[in-house]
């Protein structure tokens, strides 16, 4: 299962935070949302077959927070 890490500039806050993880965690194919505040990054666990992480770019920006990189690691 694939894992991105999301670099979001407009994090800024512990609201923030629970505003994303509410936006991608009931989404089908989101396995796990964890965001981190300091970093400005939100941490996720994906099934790509399900959702792709274009969608995921799309629902961070309706919630305005836009994805500034993507960073794709070993899961
Ligand atoms: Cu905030």
């Amino acid at each position: 299962m694939p894992r991105a890490i999301l670099s979001v500039p407009e994090i800024s806050c512990a609201h923030c935070a629970s505003s994303i993880v509410a936006a991608l965690e009931p989404e089908d194919g989101v396995t796990s949302v964890s965001v981190n505040v300091d970093a400005r990054q939100v941490h996720l666990d994906f099934h790509e077959a399900t959702i792709s992480l274009e969608r995921v770019k799309e629902i961070l920006l309706a919630e305005e927070f836009p994805v500034e990189a993507v960073e794709m690691v070993a899961g």
